[in-house]
């Protein structure tokens, strides 16, 4: 089954609004595979947005990530990564669909509440960055079978 890394980042825990997240992934039918409440190292930050190094807003992204807890999750379902970037929405809240996370609840770019991986080979590296394969679980639940047509 397709996995993604999900980070509810410092706006969405200290807004208060870790559980409304959560429950729009869960009503979605997500399975989670992985979950836990850290504060992040700057080191961590910074391998995981490796890829923005060097750009104008590289800075002010990693020190918002790391200035508060964040939690971090994995989730497990067909078409997760693009299911899962539905969900959270566009990358810049006000451009975001109402309905999705960053629709409803964000109005700035600095301040988008969620992280999605963007690819299956992006997910898996980011998975490995933020997870040990122990703090995951492989378990099914009793309704998959009307979330998922071939479970
Ligand atoms: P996403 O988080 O939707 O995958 P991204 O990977 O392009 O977006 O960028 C990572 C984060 O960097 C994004 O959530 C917010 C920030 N960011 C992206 N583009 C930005 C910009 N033009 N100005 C300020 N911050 C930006
Ligand atoms: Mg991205």
């Amino acid at each position: 089954m397709e996995r993604t890394l999900i980070i509810i980042k410092p706006d969405g825990v200290q807004r208060g609004l870790v559980g409304e997240i959560l429950t729009r992934f869960e009503r979605k039918g997500f399975r989670i595979a992985g979950m836990k409440f850290m504060q992040p190292s700057r080191e961590l930050a910074e391998k995981h947005y490796a890829v923005h190094q060097g750009k104008p807003f590289y800075e002010g992204l990693v020190s918002y990530i790391i200035s508060s807890p964040v939690v971090v999750l994995v989730l497990e379902g067909t078409n997760a990564i693009v299911a899962a970037r539905g969900t959270v929405g566009a990358t810049r809240p006000h451009e975001a669909a109402p309905g999705s996370i960053r629709g409803d609840f964000g109005l700035e770019v600095g301040r988008n509440l969620v992280h999605a991986s963007d690819s299956v080979e992006n997910g898996l590296a980011e998975i490995a960055l933020w997870f040990k394969p122990e703090e995951l679980v492989n378990w099914t639940r009793n309704n998959e079978p009307w979330i998922f047509e071939k479970p």
